[in-house]
């Protein structure tokens, strides 16, 4: 990757008590969106990366799906980490190095942080302004804290800051929300065992996952009465409509979303109503009736495959929470 395309250095952002905030710039190629897009959009089966949803509108509309009454895994994971929150805290230790896939404004984050007493908070996430608002929010609540943003793509290997202003006992990666299951568990394997490396063999995991169940309740989940689901799914057009300069007719493509039993995942798409095409700059996109873009895989797990798929990236399962339906479960995960 060319130099110029790497943002370098720290950013001292303030002090709040003892804690200091600080944050990383670290490797996010500049222009990938649209490379990310002109690749996708010429593959046989058009695909977007799911990544690409959270620009400031589809953040804000993720947060409306978190509230959907037919959208459990928010609630059950917020429940079931309250419910064992000791266990939790009790499992990874005090004082440990607390790196978060995401950049953690949520209930839960907080509630963790209260409990594990972490001796650094490390946020890792790909929007800077997610990133900064996050770390500002948690030193204001959590004044001796020291927090270590890092903005980049924690998909991709990713070169942490070394901590060394306290010595922390360990790390410990958090990753919730199932974020996993937009992983192939091809991929989900190679990004275990990415993590892996970076906790050492000394380290831990608390993965949130999302579980298989009644395909029906799955369904309801990605296809919500509101059409909200619909609106996040479309609103990846029109970023790419603004960002792009696109010419994406929003009026003739449809949400559409399935449990794909066999892969053990809910498939997102967006289905062409019409034969057209489509033109990004001078590139153009042909498009049959009924051909679908791939936006998003949402893979669930049985406690068992995902406890194997863990094994063989080089994690133990020590403890599984779960929520009192077992719809979603939080894997406590050490070193093996
Ligand atoms: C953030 C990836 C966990 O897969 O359920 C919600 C994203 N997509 N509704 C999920 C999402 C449609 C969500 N994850």
């Amino acid at each position: 990757m060319a130099r110029d395309q790497r943002r370098r250095g720290t950013q001292k952002l303030g002090r709040s008590g003892r804690g200091v905030v600080r944050y990383f710039g670290s490797v996010v190629p500049a222009g990938s969106f649209r490379e990310d897009v002109i690749a996708g959009l010429s593959l046989p089966q058009k695909s977007l990366p799911p990544k690409y949803f959270y620009d400031a509108a589809g953040s804000r509309l993720f947060e409306s799906i978190c509230r959907l009454k037919e959208y459990y895994p928010t609630r059950c994971e917020l429940s079931l980490t309250r419910r064992h929150l000791e266990d939790i805290a009790r499992f990874a230790g005090t004082g440990a190095e607390l790196i978060e896939y995401g950049s953690g404004e949520s209930l839960k984050t907080r509630l963790l942080i209260r409990s594990l007493r972490p001796s650094a908070y490390v946020p890792v996430d790909i929007s800077e302004a997610a990133l900064q608002a996050a770390a500002k929010r948690l030193a204001r609540e959590f004044p001796s804290l020291d927090i270590l943003g890092v903005v980049g793509d924690f998909m991709q290997p990713l070169k942490l800051p070394v901590y060394r202003a306290r010595s922390a006992r360990r790390r410990v990666v958090y990753f919730p929300g199932s974020t996993i299951g937009n992983l192939t568990p091809q991929e989900a394997h190679a990004f275990l065992k990415m993590s892996r490396g970076q906790v050492g063999s000394k380290g831990a995991m608390l993965v949130g996952v999302d579980l298989k169940k009644d395909a029906n309740v799955l369904h309801a989940a990605y296809n919500d009465a509101k059409g909200v689901t619909a609106a996040f799914n479309c609103n990846l057009l029109e970023r790419i409509n603004r960002e792009l300069r696109a010419d994406f007719e929003l009026r003739r493509f449809s949400h559409y979303a399935f449990y794909n039993a066999a892969l053990g995942r809910i498939e997102m798409h967006l289905v062409s109503l019409a034969r057209q095409t489509v033109s990004i700059g001078r590139h153009r996109f042909g498009f049959d009736v009924g051909e679908s873009i791939h936006t998003e895989n949402s893979c669930k797990y049985s406690i068992e495959e995902f406890r194997a798929l863990a094994l063989a990236a080089g994690f133990r399962t020590d403890r599984v929470w779960t929520d009192g339906r077992r719809y979603f479960a939080l894997f406590g995960l050490s070193a093996a």
